[in-house]
């Protein structure tokens, strides 16, 4: 009854239709990220930054979770040991693919910040600059995203979680972001087996223990199938 980490990525998403950040024609080839995912860029242009992620808040909700998704599901269900899925994406589908413990360490599509007060609350499908909070009233609504230099959501909770992991497992994500590209270091250093399941090996694949590369919805479901029957 293995304890699992599971460190999602834009990867796992990929198949359902929503672009990851650096494939060539990914999200970050059509935006510069210091524009559109930094705290500089919400103050030197807010539209923009609200636009772009009202773009990405409808092209979620048309995608349907796919077999990587429902299979984390299933995994998350039926170990006997505890399941975290942590993912690094913004979008709903994990929880629409039937898992209920998904930690979004970057922030969600689904919820809006206000930048006076912390309030949260789930967002509206279209953003717009100097909607107002419902809690404090202030004009400081924004996306509740973790921008570049912004830190993480739930980080003690992730090591936390590491720290008790007996496999942690990175599926679509190219370890270039940090800390999450950290983590696989730190289960490593109290003896998690770990495995990396992309399409190619990510920027920190040789640290992990096990490699296994294809599409997620293949690759996915056969591995859960795996942990399940204890292989
Ligand atoms: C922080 C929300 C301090 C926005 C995102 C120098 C060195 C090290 C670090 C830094 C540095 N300079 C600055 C930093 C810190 C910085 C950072 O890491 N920069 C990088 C670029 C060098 N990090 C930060 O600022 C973070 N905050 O450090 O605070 C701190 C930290 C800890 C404790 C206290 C204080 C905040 C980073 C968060 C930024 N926000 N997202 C939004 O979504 O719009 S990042 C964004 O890119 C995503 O959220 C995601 O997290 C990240 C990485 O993207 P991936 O998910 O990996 O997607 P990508 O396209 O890159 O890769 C897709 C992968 O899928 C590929 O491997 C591909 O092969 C695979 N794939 C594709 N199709 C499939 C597939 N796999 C399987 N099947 C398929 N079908």
């Amino acid at each position: 009854m293995p304890n699992i980490v599971i460190l999602t990525g834009a990867g796992i998403s990929a198949e359902s239709g929503i672009e990851t950040f650096r494939a060539e024609t990914g999200l970050w080839a059509q935006h510069n990220v210091e524009d559109v995912a930094t705290p500089e860029g919400f103050v030197r242009d807010p539209q923009l930054v609200v636009n772009f992620y009202n773009a990405r808040r409808a092209h979620g909700a048309s995608a349907l979770p796919n077999a990587a998704h429902e299979a984390l599901a299933r995994l998350e269900a039926e170990n006997d040991g505890e399941v975290l899925i942590v993912t690094q994406n913004v979008d709903d589908l994990h929880e629409r693919g039937g898992a209920q413990n998904v930690l979004h360490m970057h922030g969600s599509l689904g919820s809006a910040l206000c930048a006076s007060c912390e309030h949260r609350w789930p967002a509206p499908m279209e953003m717009n600059v100097g909607d107002a909070c419902p809690a404090c009233s202030a004009p400081s609504a924004r996306p509740d995203i973790v921008w570049f230099g912004e830190i993480p959501y739930q980080m003690d909770r992730i090591i936390d979680a590491l720290g008790r992991a007996d496999i942690f497992a990175a599926i679509g994500t190219s370890g270039n972001v940090y800390p999450a590209a950290g983590f696989v270091a730190e289960a490593a250093r109290i003896g998690a087996q770990t495995v990396e399941i992309n399409l190619e090996p990510s920027a920190v694949g040789s640290q992990f223990d096990n490699a296994i590369m294809g599409p997620a919805t293949q690759t996915v479901p056969a591995w859960v199938d795996d942990i399940l029957k204890g292989r």
